[in-house]
């Protein structure tokens, strides 16, 4: 029997680090977190049993520095590490590295993660493993006329996708056929900049898809399952948005029949630990293999609440080399649950980023919110890193009644100091598509103008300027009184009320 796990060494920041120390800590499993400079306040340090200091602020010097991370990981006496997602989380090196250091990495083996991460071997090992994949090249695009050739057979429109990319990086859609040699050459070339590797590939183009993804589990014995589908066509510029279990469109004898296909994919590579198949998926509800995330994902928190797994917990049994608890038979969806990504972003600004302190929070609760995030009152959110403060997670026994849920959330959910997506999020859980489960990936281009019109507001200049003054001051309670006694006398007793009925709180 092998050494099990007592201390994880948390190689990541923010909401996803405080969530694995969450299992740890139930596990009785000690977390240890490192930090850039720009963290040192953070929520995950807070939050860790030791924490250690890995250098500045920019990535490449502190959460990317693999030596470093292994060195503390000793130092501390961790006898794992967890990557989280992004960052080195699907880093083949690392992985490896982890493992000469005699240190457990919390995730699949180089050989998964680098099969998996060369998006044309990821094709050719799931078409021989028999998973469908979209028509197109299996070998990549060497020659002009090879590509023409490819074009010919599966017809236009075409994508032409980079090998080392992934999750929209390097893409180029071809409607024309004048435009086929310009775009092969431009995306060579920007692939060769971006990833040092100008392997590209062609796949047919997909119009109108759905994204849908199916979380698996693998231990190191053999066994496999799936976890069911999520649904994340809700994506702008290729972030997600809104993902939700189960998907509107699924249907019994698809999902079974996807799943079983993801299961095939991790077992294809050998897989062990947690990880998702993407598909894209038509109208007709025809399938193909897109790519597979090795690693947890953002939105895992939705399959958990369905299907009463935690998955990260699973990760640590899994890397301690435990036979899975569990085989398909067991594994049912209850209900369902939605994700809103919450970001510190203006949204009438083209989505800028709007890092910066948090000045007030109001973190929805109630029956079935979970609520994933890391940020306080007085927290100042660093501009070094992806700007999510936190994730809404609701839970209904029908989809109806999660999406009632999310709303009521989005409405408890007050936050001030940096402008936020909620008011957007609370657009989609109106939008009538989203409602009645109409849309693809194309629903937030066909919707933005609605989803980001001036809601309306029956206050008048003098009640904003009082509300902004509460907010400003809202530190300062004798300046409040002084300016709400002011108000009072402009506008009789009743702004509160009116206030409250338009929506003011949340300017
Ligand atoms: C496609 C496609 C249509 N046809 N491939 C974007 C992210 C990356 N994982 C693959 N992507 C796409 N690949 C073919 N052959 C359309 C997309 C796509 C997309 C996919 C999933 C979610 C959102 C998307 C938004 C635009 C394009």
């Amino acid at each position: 029997m092998q050494k099990m796990i007592k201390k994880v060494l948390v190689a990541n920041r923010g909401e996803i680090a405080v969530r694995i120390m969450r299992s740890c800590r139930e596990m009785g499993i000690q977390s240890v977190a490192v930090f850039s400079e720009a963290d040192r306040t953070s929520m995950h340090v807070r939050y860790a049993d030791e924490a250690y200091y890995i250098g500045p602020s920019p990535s490449a010097e502190s959460y990317l520095k693999m030596d470093k991370i292994i060195e503390v990981a000793k130092l501390s006496g961790a006898d794992a590490i967890h990557p989280g997602y992004g960052f080195l989380s699907e880093n083949a090196k690392f992985s490896a590295r982890c493992g000469e250091a005699g240190i457990i990495f919390i995730g699949p083996s180089p050989f998964a993660i680098s099969t998996m991460g060369d998006k044309i071997t990821a094709r050719k090992t799931m078409i021989a493993a028999g998973v469908p994949v979209v028509p197109g090249t299996t070998e990549k695009v060497t020659s002009d006329e090879f590509a023409l050739k490819t074009i010919k057979e599966v017809g236009l429109p075409v994508m032409i996708k980079a090998s080392a990319g992934g999750g929209g990086k390097g893409m180029r859609l071809i409607r024309e056929e004048k435009d086929i040699l310009p775009a092969l050459r431009g995306a060579k070339s920007e692939a060769m900049t971006a990833f040092g590797d100008d392997a590209v590939y062609i796949e047919k183009y997909i119009d109108s898809p759905h994204h849908i993804e199916f979380q698996i589990l693998a231990d190191k014995h053999g066994n496999a399952v799936h976890l069911f589908e999520r649904e994340c066509s809700v994506q702008r510029r290729h972030q997600k948005v809104v993902e939700e279990t189960p998907s509107p469109i699924m249907t019994p004898k698809v999902r079974a029949e996807m799943g079983a296909y993801a299961v095939a994919a991790a077992k294809a590579v050998n897989y062990d630990g947690a990880g998702t198949i993407e598909f894209i998926v038509d109208d007709n509800l025809n399938y193909y293999f897109l790519e597979m995330n090795t690693r947890l994902q953002v939105e895992h928190p939705i399959t958990e609440r369905v299907v009463g797994v935690d998955i990260v917990k699973e990760q640590i049994n899994i890397a301690n080399g435990k036979v899975l608890s569990f085989v398909q038979e067991n594994l049912k969806q209850s209900g369902h649950a939605i994700e809103c990504r919450i970001y510190a972003e203006d949204t009438d600004n083209n989505f800028m980023p709007n890092p910066g302190t948090i000045k007030h929070i109001q973190e929805p609760l109630g029956l079935g919110v979970r609520h994933d995030g890391y940020v306080y009152e007085g927290y100042t959110i660093p501009i070094y890193y992806d700007p999510m403060i936190s994730k809404l997670i609701v839970w209904g026994q029908t989809r109806g009644e999660a999406i009632a849920r999310m709303r009521r959330a989005l409405y408890e959910y007050k936050i001030t100091g940096v402008k936020t997506s909620i008011k957007f999020l609370e657009r989609i859980m109106e939008s009538p598509d989203f409602c009645i489960g109409n849309y693809n990936t194309h629903f937030i281009e066909n919707n933005l103008e609605r989803l980001l019109a001036d809601s309306e507001c029956d206050l008048n200049c003098e009640d904003i300027a009082l509300i902004s003054a509460f907010i400003e001051y809202s530190d300062k309670l004798d300046k409040v009184k002084q300016t709400v006694s002011m108000a009072t006398l402009r506008h009789g007793a009743d702004w509160k009320a009116r206030g409250r009925r338009s929506g003011v709180n949340r300017l």
